[in-house]
């Protein structure tokens, strides 16, 4: 897993470099080390932190930024989600800094840093968990907004643990294929289809303002949307959104989210496997790349307080293009963060 946390207001300079760890000689020569403008010369130069971002280190020392999380364990879907990260922050570099669609100029308006990969027990899920949950305490408490990158979507958990504990009870988007709220899988609690399960368990939703896009597939049974529907979420499913747009959808979310804090978890496999085949478990007829981009920007002017891209798989999808897509969710995220530039 990666964390990119954008930072406002700027930090004093002195502060700025010593959240930078040059990798190379390069992305350190003063300035803004956390733009991605640090980074001189072409899109294809650098190190690979995301959308060039520079590379913090160490969490309490500056305000928000983006990072990146290796998966938690190696799963009978998430095979090798925990390159997913890596794979994303080179299709990053192809990254420019404005968004001319929306008027958004993130990097203008917060300070954006790589922070890395957040280090887990490959060995051991739950302390993996707690590793997870303890990282992302020390950033929310430093004042950043964590963009994530996937990973494993078990992340989202610990990562929900540590937002919820100073935003308390959050509302949700949740783009997937898949509603994740299973009890247990082979008699365990923590896994890739457990974790809104486990934050309903914990009291860290605002069921109430849980939306699910995207939902669809095969399943054991067929009262499979039950449980989310009994907690209040709002399920929408896959076929509710073939060949339309979803800025009415959005239209309704936004009013269903209100003014308070919000979280954005967006599973790659909500995606069709036609544009993301990158993935453990993807199911066909799935939202298109368009489509994702109207649910992101469907979100500005919400109160979004962390998000994440997970799932990616690099070994299904030799071309790439599955990371390609999610380092571009990630900016179209970064861009609908609160106090971004709109021009
Ligand atoms: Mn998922």
């Amino acid at each position: 897993m990666a964390i990119l946390l954008p930072l406002h207001p700027p930090i004093p300079h002195q502060q700025q470099k010593e959240c930078v760890r040059p990798r190379g000689g390069r992305a350190s020569s003063g300035g803004r080390p956390h733009s991605p403008l640090s980074v001189p010369g072409s899109r294809l130069r650098g190190c690979r932190t995301r959308a060039h971002t520079a590379r913090g280190s160490c969490a309490a020392r500056s305000r928000r930024r983006p990072a990146g999380k290796r998966s938690p364990r190696r799963g009978p879907s998430a095979h090798s989600t925990r390159f997913g990260p890596r794979r994303i922050r080179e299709e990053s570099v192809l990254l420019r800094t404005a968004n001319p669609s929306t008027g958004a100029l993130p990097f203008q308006s917060l300070m954006v840093a790589d922070l890395g990969d957040v280090n887990v027990n490959l060995y051991n899920l739950q302390d993996s968990c707690r590793l997870i949950r303890e990282a992302y305490q020390k950033i929310v408490a430093a004042g950043c907004i964590p963009l994530t990158l996937g990973g494993d979507h078990t992340i989202t958990y610990p990562i929900l643990q540590a937002v919820a504990e100073k935003h308390g009870p959050m509302g949700l988007v949740h783009v997937d294929a898949h509603m994740d709220v299973a009890d247990k899988a082979l008699g365990e609690k923590l896994y890739h289809g457990t974790p809104f399960r486990r934050c309903v368990d914990e009291g860290l939703l605002d069921c109430k303002r849980v939306v699910q896009i995207g939902i669809r597939g095969s399943s054991m049974t067929l009262d499979t949307y039950r449980y989310s529907r009994s907690q209040g979420f709002r399920v929408v499913l896959a076929e509710d959104c073939w060949m339309k747009s979803l800025v009415p959808l959005m239209g309704k979310v936004r009013q269903q989210m209100g003014v308070r804090p919000i979280y954005i978890s967006f599973d790659i496999d909500g995606l069709d496997p036609a544009y993301a085949p990158g993935t453990g478990t993807p199911e066909i007829a799935g939202l298109t790349p368009s489509q994702a981009l109207e649910i992101i920007r469907g979100c500005q002017g919400l109160n979004v307080v962390g998000c994440d891209l997970v799932e990616v798989s690099p070994p299904y999808d030799p071309s790439g293009n599955t990371a390609l897509v999610a380092a571009n969710l990630l900016f179209e995220m970064l861009c609908v963060l609160p106090k971004v530039t709109v021009a």
